[in-house]
């Protein structure tokens, strides 16, 4: 999920290491928590089979993680195994440069509280449902993983050339809300949708909201919505074109980028290759 401003976070901060980790106190669950888990996963699980890429759903179905809210410490030797990547417990949003420096050593940050019933269909903050559910089943994917640990490479790098904004919205049009074609039509990857209620049949069913074929400097250049359906959706071919694009040196984009308009989040341009549902 895209970083807010740090003020009024919801996360409890007064314990974290220097590297903004916390422990996962899995004994303090309540019951109450780990049945709103219950709902909440199975939910989506109604949902995923027509709409989520099957990347997602077939890590998901190798990880066991319905009853309730799962113990970082089990899933992390599984994660380590498939792809060298590792969770690590935080109290929500982080500062952009702690983010990516977690990423670029191959370590996902995920939330530690869980949203309480009233915000069953939409949450502003990444919960450890959004992050979980939402993230971690993508990890396992080697091309995926890699593309990550890439972005958090980037992202460190961004920061010295004030380009981050740029990045922010790579993520959010990728990793947050990205959508993937498929022989089967268009899938989603995204975590933001992946977790969401509502989001899912939108996003690929929907005649409201523009579907763009992925060009990168396209979507660093394309603003987003963080607090409605998104107006824009990027699709990608596959994995590896995410990750083919985050291999050159992003410098000379970043200038490119600072003499192109910022695109408001429902913009079609003549150049664009739409893909129509
Ligand atoms: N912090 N914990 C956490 N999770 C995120 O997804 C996150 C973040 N900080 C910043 C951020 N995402 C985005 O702004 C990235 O594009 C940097
Ligand atoms: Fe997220």
């Amino acid at each position: 999920m895209a970083g807010q401003t740090d003020h009024a976070l919801r996360g409890n901060y007064e314990h974290i290491r220097t590297d903004y980790t916390v422990d996962q106190d899995w004994a303090a669950y309540s019951a109450d928590e780990h049945n709103l888990w219950k709902r909440l996963y199975a939910r989506q699980s109604t949902l995923l089979p027509r709409y989520a890429c099957d990347e997602f759903l077939d890590s998901l179905a190798t990880l066991n993680f319905s009853a309730g809210i799962p113990k970082f410490a089990e899933i992390n030797p599984k994660l380590k195994a498939a792809t060298n990547w590792q969770i690590v417990a935080v109290p929500g949003l982080l500062p952009d440069d702690i983010f990516f420096d977690h990423l670029a050593h191959r370590r996902f940050p995920v939330t530690v509280w869980l949203r309480n019933p009233a915000e069953f269909d939409y949450i502003v903050e990444p919960d450890i449902f959004h992050d979980f559910f939402g993230h971690v089943p993508l990890l396992f994917d080697k091309t995926f993983a890699d593309y990550l640990e890439a972005y958090g490479k980037g992202g460190v790098k961004a920061k010295g050339l004030d380009a981050l904004n740029y990045l922010a919205r790579l993520y959010w049009y990728t990793v947050e809300f990205g959508l993937i074609e498929t022989s089967k039509g268009l899938r989603t990857y995204g975590a933001g949708i992946l977790s969401s209620g509502g989001e899912l049949p939108y996003c690929i069913e929907s005649t409201k909201p523009n579907r763009i074929r992925f060009d990168l400097l396209r979507v660093m250049q394309s603003k987003y919505k963080i607090d409605t359906f998104q107006e824009t959706y990027f699709v990608i071919k596959n994995f590896k074109e995410l990750f083919d694009a985050t291999a050159p040196d992003f410098t000379p984009y970043y200038a490119e980028l600072r003499n192109r308009p910022e695109l408001s989040a429902n913009t079609i341009l003549p150049i664009d290759s739409l893909v129509v549902v």
